[in-house]
């Protein structure tokens, strides 16, 4: 129930800095690199973050989206299964030799970005795929992890993350709950 805050506007703002900064060093630079943001506020993540590459370097680098969401997968049983499937996408569809970067507001299980990853190795082959999170709270259930990081929030499962962005909830915070 009661909400903490975890990180407030200047938070994110550097955080979504550094984050641009690690692209680019981890990429020797902007060439080829695609931003891909994954649903509701994975979009204005990699708005934010195609913005700040091109205050560092001078370069727009292209992005795309992907909605990707989750289902409760009823055939199959017993306990709430939930499968990560992709809805629709808006993607450049030459990322052959291309670096693309999904980005996301929180990491959890790893079936979103599974999905994501399918989706995008269905358009073309890039050359690479990274992970860039704003929110990683743990229990991952596939072999999946971040190559960028706002923060790591160790959660229990009945914790919430709730990801609040100016453009989607004219409100800027991260903030926790049961
Ligand atoms: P998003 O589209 O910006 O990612 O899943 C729909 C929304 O519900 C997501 O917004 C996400 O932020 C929010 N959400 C909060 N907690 C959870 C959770 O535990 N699981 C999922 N799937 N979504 C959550
Ligand atoms: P996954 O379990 O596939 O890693 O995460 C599923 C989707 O739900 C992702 O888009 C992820 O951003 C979102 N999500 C999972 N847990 C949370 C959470 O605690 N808070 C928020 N805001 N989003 C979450
Ligand atoms: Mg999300």
């Amino acid at each position: 129930n009661e909400k903490t805050q975890l990180l407030d506007e200047p938070a994110i703002s550097r955080a979504i800095k550094r984050i641009s900064h690690e692209i680019i060093e981890r990429n020797k630079g902007t060439d080829d690199l695609v931003l891909v943001g994954i649903k509701t506020r994975g979009m204005p993540l990699a708005r934010r973050i195609q913005s700040a590459i091109k205050q560092i370097e001078g370069v727009t680098v292209s992005t795309g989206e992907l909605d990707i969401s989750l289902y409760r997968d009823d055939l199959s049983n017993i306990d709430e299964q939930e499968e990560a499937k992709v809805n629709q996408s808006n993607i450049d569809h030459n990322l052959n030799g291309k670096t693309v970067i999904l980005i996301d507001d929180v990491l959890f299980t790893g079936r979103t970005v599974r999905a994501a990853m399918d989706a995008v190795m269905d358009i073309d082959r890039p050359k690479q795929i990274q992970l860039a999170v704003l929110i990683d709270r743990g229990h991952r259930e596939l072999p999946i992890r971040a190559d960028y990081v706002g923060k790591n929030i160790p959660t229990s499962l009945q914790e919430v993350i709730k990801v609040q962005l100016e453009e989607t909830d004219e409100l800027e915070q991260v903030s926790i709950y049961e």
